[in-house]
C-alpha cells in the first residue's frame, strides 16, 4: 500500500493565513468550515434543488463503472487488440466507453438518491460539461444558484478561468489527474461528503503518468489508485499520497500540477470550484513537461497556447514526423522518469 499522511489543516475562512503559509508556497491544506456560512451550503438540499431549478436541462455522463473518466476498459480494448484507443485522435467518451445524457435537474437529482447503488456510482457531473462560468462568461442555466456562493476572496476576479459545478451520487470516483494547463483550484463541498488524495508533482516519477506523444490523456495517471496493480505499477507502492476527508463547507487547496483522485462518499454530493491561473509557476516535472510541448508546439508553428486542440494538431505532425516524434517523445519519458 502506499503511504499516507494527513493533508494539513486551517480552521475557517483564515485566508490571509491560507495566502502566507500554503497559497504561494504551493502547499495543499483543508480550509474547514470556510464555505459554512455560503447559502449554497445552507439551501442546497435535493428537494431546494428540485424546487427552484427542477425543469433546468444538464448534461450528465454515464460510463460503464465507478470511475470518472473510465480509463480501464480502454487497456482491455488494447490488450485484446480489437481496437487501439487513441486519445489525440478520439472524443472523450469514446476512449472511456460513456455516453453523454441531457437531462433535467429533477430527473437527474432522483436518480443520484433512488437509482440502483450500483448505476448511482456510473453518473457523473462536472468538470468541463456545466460549469457555472468559462473565462468570465456565466453559464445562463445556472445563474439562479451563482448568488448563493462566494468566491474566495484570495482569488483576483479576473484570473478566474472556470467554476465548476459537480454533482454525483454516492461511490462515484474520480480517476488520479492534475488539472489541464496546471490551474490553481480551490474546491468547496457543498453537501455531501469525498475524500481527496493528493500527490505532489514530483511524485510522478512513481505515478506512471499518460505519455501525450502516444496520444494518450496526459494529466491522467495510467494507475486505478483506489486498486493498484502493482504487478503493473510497482512504483506506485513508494509514492506518498496526502489524504483528506471534505465535509459541508470545507474547501481544500489544490496546488497547480498536484495529482489528485477523489471518493464520493456522500449521497448527494455537490462542489463548486474555482480554477485561476498565475504567472509564477513552480518547476516540477509536470510543469517542465506542458512548458516543454510549448516550446515544441511554438517551434513547430502549431500555435503556441496550451489549449486540446493545439496539442491534438501537434501530436498528429508528431505521427507524421516520426524522427522528430521519437525525440520529443524520449524527452517527455525522460522528464517524466527524473
Ligand atoms: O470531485 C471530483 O471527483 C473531481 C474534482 C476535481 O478533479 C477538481 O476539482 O479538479
Ligand atoms: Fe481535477
Amino acid at each position: 500500500m502506499n503511504r499516507m499522511n494527513e493533508i494539513p489543516k486551517i480552521v475557517g475562512d483564515n485566508f490571509d493565513e491560507f495566502v502566507s503559509k500554503y497559497l504561494y508556497a504551493d502547499i495543499p491544506v483543508i480550509l474547514k468550515g470556510a464555505a459554512s456560512h455560503w447559502n449554497a451550503v445552507k439551501k442546497w438540499s435535493a428537494d431546494y434543488l428540485i424546487q427552484t431549478m427542477g425543469t433546468t436541462q444538464i448534461t450528465y455522463k454515464k460510463t460503464g463503472s465507478n470511475l470518472h473518466p473510465n480509463l480501464e476498459p480502454r487497456y482491455l480494448l488494447e490488450k485484446s487488440g480489437k481496437e487501439k484507443g487513441s486519445y489525440a485522435t478520439k472524443k472523450t467518451n469514446d476512449f472511456e466507453n460513456s455516453q453523454f445524457i441531457e437531462s433535467s435537474f429533477e430527473s437527474y437529482i432522483q436518480k443520484l438518491l433512488t437509482d440502483s447503488f450500483e448505476d448511482r456510482s456510473k453518473y457523473f457531473l462536472g468538470g468541463d460539461v456545466d460549469n457555472f462560468s468559462f473565462f468570465g462568461k456565466k453559464n445562463p442555466k445556472l445563474l439562479p444558484l451563482f448568488s448563493d456562493f462566494i468566491i474566495p476572496p484570495c482569488i483576483p476576479e479576473n484570473k478566474i478561468e472556470r467554476i465548476g459545478f459537480w454533482m454525483t451520487g454516492r461511490n462515484a470516483n474520480s480517476w488520479l489527474h492534475y488539472d489541464g494547463g496546471g490551474a490553481c483550484n480551490i474546491n468547496a463541498q457543498v453537501t455531501g461528503k469525498k475524500t481527496i488524495y493528493l500527490y505532489d508533482p514530483d511524485e510522478a516519477k512513481n505515478l506512471y503518468m499518460f505519455l501525450a506523444t502516444h496520444g494518450e490523456p496526459l494529466n491522467f495517471s495510467q494507475v486505478n489508485f483506489l486498486n493498484p496493480d502493482f504487478n503493473k505499477f510497482p512504483l506506485f507502492e513508494s509514492a506518498t499520497a496526502l489524504v483528506g476527508e471534505l465535509e459541508e463547507g470545507d474547501m481544500v487547496y489544490i496546488p497547480r500540477y498536484w495529482i489528485h483522485g477523489f471518493k464520493h462518499t456522500g449521497n448527494l454530493n455537490i462542489n463548486v470550484n474555482f480554477w485561476w491561473n498565475t504567472d509564477n509557476v513552480k518547476l516540477n516535472p509536470l510543469s517542465a513537461r506542458e512548458d516543454y510541448f510549448e516550446r515544441c508546439k511554438s517551434a513547430y508553428d502549431c500555435d503556441g497556447k496550451f489549449d486540446h486542440q493545439s496539442l491534438i494538431n501537434f501530436i498528429k505532425l508528431l505521427e507524421e514526423n516520426p524522427a522528430i516524434k521519437n525525440v520529443v517523445e524520449r524527452v517527455e519519458k525522460s522528464i517524466l522518469d527524473a
